[in-house]
């Protein structure tokens, strides 16, 4: 019999291979180096620091599975995830601006671009000395993004786009907006569209005021009768599997991201309940709390393994996106009952932001919620089991 690792359960390390593990050390080390040590005062202060973009961009971490000759790091998607649950071991917000770069932004001018869109676009993305943004969400389009009301009129030469968007990670830094709307052009089809910081009647204002996600920026996009041209157009895709489709990669990352902010969880009040003592004991020596502490334990092992499952199958092309959707709605509800529990084991401490446990359950009602809702998750399965869409 093996030797039981009450931090690595089922061996998920040694199912790496050498180029995964040594991309999980160096997001490790950067996460925890240059992240960590920020992270409570721009939580607090709700500043997100822009330079972050150019240090994950230096160290390969935006676009990692974007090929080498468009300035990605071409690595598979295990390596992909296992990049977001370090980052996101630090904080939700820092994992989704990686997030957003790199599935959201990067991902459909890849897929779905022109040649001359990839070669304009995706190496400066890569560095981080452009920061990208996407916007499918509506104010009045949320779970439902068929209902978007943003068009793109046909003009001379190209398109004339109205609407807005909301809720749009780093929209008011971004110096490049992925946005998609119906096209009259395209029989009323949803078309994506790249758009530049500076052009006339695009303007992207912050929502201020989150309590969850306080260290991510997110705004809006406002497009009132934005000109593009006929290269603005990503000519590739038509419909809404568009977006799905960059979705199905962010979702999967979050899927291994929030096992991050768990198990950043699980680990803070193993240790503070071990150094703890109330009535005479450590509380860690009290039933309730290692029933606690198993069932963070059970619950963050099976995740990642089924995370890194999904992963595999991604690289081999057999992933599908019913799949993501367990993973993503599965990983994202333990994760925020963990962080819950957590920051109840902490008692008084567990409010304070220096113990980082609320923070991340806050963050984590958001990751629950972007993405595609827990429970819109469960329709997307529920439909998959019986045929019949419940929406
Ligand atoms: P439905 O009829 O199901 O599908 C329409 C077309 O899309 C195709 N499709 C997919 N393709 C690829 N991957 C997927 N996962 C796909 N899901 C659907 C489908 O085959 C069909 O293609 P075609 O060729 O027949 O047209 O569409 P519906 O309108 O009934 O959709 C319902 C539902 C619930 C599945 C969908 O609307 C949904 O997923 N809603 C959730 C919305 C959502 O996730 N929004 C996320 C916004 S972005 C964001 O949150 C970023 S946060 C980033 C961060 O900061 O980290
Ligand atoms: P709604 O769709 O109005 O849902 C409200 C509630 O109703 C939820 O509980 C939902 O589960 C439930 N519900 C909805 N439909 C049904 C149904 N048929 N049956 C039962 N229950 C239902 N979007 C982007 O496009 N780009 C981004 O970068 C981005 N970043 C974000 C960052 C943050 C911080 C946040 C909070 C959101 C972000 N989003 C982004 C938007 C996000 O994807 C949406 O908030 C999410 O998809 C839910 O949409 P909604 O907020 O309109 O909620």
């Amino acid at each position: 019999m093996g030797r039981f690792d009450w931090a690595d359960p089922f061996g998920l390390d040694a199912q790496l291979t050498d180029e995964e593990r040594m991309v999980r050390d160096a997001a490790r080390d950067y996460a925890q180096g240059e992240l960590l040590p920020r992270v409570t005062r721009a939580y607090l202060d709700e500043h997100f620091d822009r330079e972050i973009m150019s240090e994950m961009g230096a160290l390969g971490l935006l676009g990692a599975t974007i090929p080498e000759e468009y300035g990605g790091a071409g690595l598979g998607y295990v390596s992909y995830g296992l990049v977001a649950r370090e980052v996101e071991r630090v904080d939700s917000g820092y994992r989704s601006a990686m997030s957003v770069q790199s599935s959201l932004v990067m991902h459909p001018i890849n897929a779905y671009g022109t040649e001359e869109q990839k070669r304009k676009y995706l190496p400066k993305l890569a560095t981080g000395e452009w920061i990208g943004c996407f916007g499918l969400t509506e104010p009045d389009a949320g779970s439902d993004p068929g209902g978007m009301r943003t068009r793109a009129q046909k003009i001379d030469g190209g398109y004339r786009l109205t609407g807005s968007k909301m809720w749009i990670t780093n929209s008011p830094i971004a110096d490049v907006f992925v946005v998609w709307a119906k096209s009259e052009a395209h029989g009323g089809g949803i078309k994506g569209f790249v758009l530049e910081k500076g052009m006339k009647g695009l303007s992207a204002p912050k929502i201020e005021g989150k309590l969850s996600l306080r260290a991510s920026i997110t705004g809006e996009i406002v497009m009132d009768g934005v000109e593009v041209g006929e290269d603005a157009l990503l000519p590739e895709v038509q419909g809404l599997k568009g977006p799905f489709g960059c979705l199905n990669r962010a979702r999967y990352g979050i899927a291994w991201g929030s096992m991050g902010a768990a198990e950043a969880c699980f680990h803070a009040a193993r240790q503070y309940t071990l150094d703890r003592a109330q009535f005479g004991k450590p509380l860690a020596a009290n039933q309730l709390v290692q029933l606690k502490l198993a069932n963070m334990e059970t619950e963050i092992a099976l995740g990642l393994q089924a995370a890194l499952r999904a992963g595999r199958m991604f690289d081999e092309g057999t992933l599908a996106p019913e799949a993501i959707s367990i993973i993503k709605r599965n990983n994202c509800g333990k994760a925020l009952d963990i962080a819950r529990i957590a920051r109840d084991m902490h008692g008084g401490n567990g409010i304070s932001a220096e113990f980082h446990v609320l923070r991340h359950a806050i963050n984590l009602e958001t990751v629950n919620t972007y993405e595609g809702t827990h429970d819109v998750h469960g329709l997307i399965l529920g439909r998959a089991i019986t045929g019949i869409a419940a929406f």
